[in-house]
């Protein structure tokens, strides 16, 4: 069983219901456990500015899925709610689920690197993670209160619920 860290996003269609509808996927995950959503978050667009802002929230399930049988299951999930894969970079979409973290694991494969890449730089990531799991630490030996300490909040708004 691994514990395993999901980043949510969303800045089309009705993004608070994306990911309302993300929760209720992932709750019904095979072989997984739901263990907490954060509050979800308004945030300014990383990248092309010419998108609406997004909605982003971090998830936390235990799973005994392999990394990528994971994959296929979090991407089925990002089709079945509309997402259509575009060739621009950081642009706008229905719903984005990425695998943040898996257990201890770092994983560099074809189809996935964990930790994600971006997880230290983005706000929208590292403050819903820090509110869900104070005590975490990083498989690079870094607390996330360490690195909330050295990340400006950027415009980072925590929606009620
Ligand atoms: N995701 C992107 C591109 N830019 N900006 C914010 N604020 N939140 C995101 O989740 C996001 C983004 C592509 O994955
Ligand atoms: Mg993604
Ligand atoms: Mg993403």
């Amino acid at each position: 069983m691994q514990r395993v860290y999901l980043g949510l996003g969303a800045n089309l269609n009705n993004p608070i219901k994306q990911l309302d509808n993300a929760v209720i996927a992932l709750k019904s995950l095979p072989s997984s456990e739901f263990i907490a959503c954060s509050h979800y978050y308004a945030s300014k667009p990383m990248g092309p500015q010419d998108q609406p802002d997004y909605v982003n929230a971090v998830a936390c399930i235990n799973t005994s899925l392999e990394p990528e049988q994971l994959l296929d299951l979090t991407q089925a999930i990002e089709l079945e709610h509309g997402r259509v894969r575009k060739a621009e970079r950081w642009g706008a979409r229905t719903l984005d689920i990425d695998i943040l973290l898996f257990g201890e694991h770092t994983l560099n494969t074809e189809r996935l690197t964990v930790p994600h890449y971006g997880l230290t730089e983005r706000e929208f990531v590292v403050y819903p993670l820090q509110e869900i799991a104070p005590e975490l630490i990083l498989p690079s030996g870094a607390s996330i209160q360490q690195i909330v300490n050295t990340l400006p909040l950027n415009d980072l708004q925590q929606l009620p619920r």
